[in-house]
C-alpha cells in the first residue's frame, strides 16, 4: 500500500534510565545570539535588556504576602506561540544576510521550557505533555499545546496555589533592582520601592541562544531572571545570568530529599540549557516570610544529589530529538501540524502523529516568516 509520505503514526518507546547514560551525549555550551524584553504591557522589543534586572540581596524576614492580591498584575492569557523567538531569529538572520554571512538554520527551534520538559521525562513519569510541531525549511519548530483555559489557570486554581505563585514573583521583585548595585546611592529610593511596587508578570527578559546536542543543532529562547555580579562586563552578560526560585524551608529530611529529587532537577535542567551559571533560592516559611537566600552553582548541582543523573536526561533528550527528526525531516510544510504526546497513563510510550487538520490559527508560525522563507 502506498503510504502518504506525510502521514505519520509512530511510537517512541521509553527505555530504562540506564540505557540513556551509555550514550554519553554532549551539550554544546550555549552561545547567546540575541535577546528581548517584554514591557509592563507585554510589548516586545528585540535587542532590549530593559527587562533584565540585577540581583541585590533582599531584606531578611521580608513578607512575600505583601501586596497580594491587590498588587498582582497577571499577564492576559494569550497564545503567544513562538512569536518573539522567531522575531529574534528572523532579525538576526536578516542582519547576517546583509553582510553575506550564512544564516542560522537549526535542526530545532523552540522555547527552552519545551526542551526541559522533554529531558526530565524519565524522572517525571506522572507529568503528561503535548507538543505541536511544524517541520519547515529544514527546521523543526515545537510549541506547547496550550489552550487559553490552561493559560488562565497557570497561576494555580485555588487561592492558596495562586498565592504560592505570587511568592515566586514577589521574591523576584524584592531580590532585584534595575541598575547595577555599584550605582546604588545610600538609602536609594529603589530599595524601598521594590518592596512595595506591584508584581507585574508581563515584564520579562529572554535570552536567545544557539547550541547543539549530539548531532542536533538548536536555537532556543528562555526567560532569564537577573544578573548576579558586582563587576559586570558589558559585552558578556551571559556569564552573569542567574535564575531565581523560592522554596519552603526544610522542616523534615523528606522535604530536603524531595527538593533535591524534583526541584533541583528541574532548575538544573532549566539553567544548564541556557548556560545560566547561578541559581539563587529564597527559602521562606509556611506563612511566606523570607528566611534566607542560598546560592548554587549550576555545574555543581548534579554532584550534590544522588536521586538523578544528568546523563540520563541528555541521553534521553538526544534519543527523542533523533526520533522526531528522523520522522519529520522530509516534511517541509508550514501548514501541517504534528503532535508529540506523552500521556502518564501510558508511561512507556511517546506518540508522534499527524498531520492534523489545520484549523484556523493552528499554524503557529508567523505569516511574515513563512512568506519570507518561502520566497
Ligand atoms: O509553547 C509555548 N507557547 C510556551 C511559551 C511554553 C513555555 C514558555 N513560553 C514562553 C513565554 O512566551 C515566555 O516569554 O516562553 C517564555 C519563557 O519561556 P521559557 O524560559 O522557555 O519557560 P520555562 O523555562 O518553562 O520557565 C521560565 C519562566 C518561568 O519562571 P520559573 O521561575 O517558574 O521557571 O518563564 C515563565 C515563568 O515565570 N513562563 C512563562 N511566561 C509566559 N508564558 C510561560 C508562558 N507560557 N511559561 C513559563
Ligand atoms: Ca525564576
Amino acid at each position: 500500500m502506498k503510504r502518504n509520505l506525510n502521514s505519520i503514526k509512530e511510537t517512541f518507546t521509553i527505555n530504562q534510565q540506564q540505557h540513556y547514560v551509555k550514550k554519553n551525549i554532549n551539550y554544546q555550551f550555549p552561545l547567546e545570539i540575541s535577546h528581548f524584553s517584554y514591557d509592563e504591557n507585554r510589548v516586545v522589543s528585540v535587542n532590549d535588556r530593559s527587562g533584565l534586572k540585577y540581583f541585590y540581596e533582599p531584606e531578611k524576614n521580608s513578607d512575600l504576602n505583601s501586596g497580594f492580591p491587590d498588587l498582582f498584575i497577571k499577564r492576559e492569557p494569550k497564545l503567544e506561540h513562538l512569536d518573539s523567538l522567531i522575531k529574534c531569529l528572523f532579525e538576526v538572520n536578516t542582519n547576517l544576510k546583509k553582510v553575506n554571512k550564512s544564516v542560522y538554520a537549526p535542526n530545532f527551534c523552540t522555547w527552552r521550557g519545551i526542551i526541559r520538559s522533554l529531558m526530565v521525562t524519565p524522572y517525571f513519569p506522572k507529568d503528561s505533555w503535548e507538543l505541536n510541531i511544524i517541520s519547515f525549511d529544514n527546521t523543526i519548530f515545537m510549541e506547547e499545546n496550550e489552550t487559553l483555559e490552561r493559560k488562565a489557570a497557570s497561576y494555580g486554581e485555588t487561592e492558596k496555589e495562586v498565592k504560592m505563585s505570587y511568592y515566586g514573583y514577589k521574591f523576584e521583585n524584592i531580590a532585584t533592582i534595575s541598575k547595577p548595585p555599584s550605582d546604588l546611592k545610600k538609602n536609594d529610593q529603589e530599595l524601598t520601592d521594590r518592596n512595595s511596587e506591584a508584581v507585574n508578570t508581563n515584564v520579562q527578559y529572554c535570552s536567545v541562544w544557539k547550541s547543539s546536542l549530539g548531532t542536533n543543532s538548536m536555537i532556543l529562547g528562555g526567560e532569564v531572571d537577573c544578573l548576579y555580579s558586582e563587576n559586570l562586563v558589558e559585552h558578556n552578560h551571559q556569564k552573569h545570568y542567574a535564575e531565581l526560585k523560592t522554596n519552603k524551608v526544610f522542616q523534615h529530611s523528606w522535604q530536603r530529599k524531595s527538593f533535591e529529587r524534583y526541584k533541583l532537577l528541574k532548575v538544573w535542567a532549566q539553567s544548564y540549557l541556557a548556560g545560566v551559571p547561578t541559581v539563587i533560592i529564597g527559602f521562606r516559611s509556611d506563612e511566606g516570610i523570607l528566611k534566607f537566600v542560598k546560592t548554587y552553582k549550576t555545574v555543581e548541582i548534579p554532584s550534590m544529589v544522588n536521586s538523578w543523573n544528568p546523563h540520563v536526561c541528555l541521553g534521553f533528550l538526544d534519543s527523542i530529538l533523533n526520533f522526531i527528526k528522523t520522522n519529520l525531516e522530509d516534511v517541509n510544510d508550514a501548514t501541517q501540524i504534528y503532535k508529540l504526546k506523552y500521556d502518564s497513563l501510558q508511561p512507556h510510550a511517546i506518540k508522534l502523529e499527524g498531520p492534523i487538520a489545520a484549523e484556523n490559527n493552528l499554524c503557529f508560525l508567523p505569516q511574515y516568516f513563512v512568506n519570507e522563507v518561502s520566497q
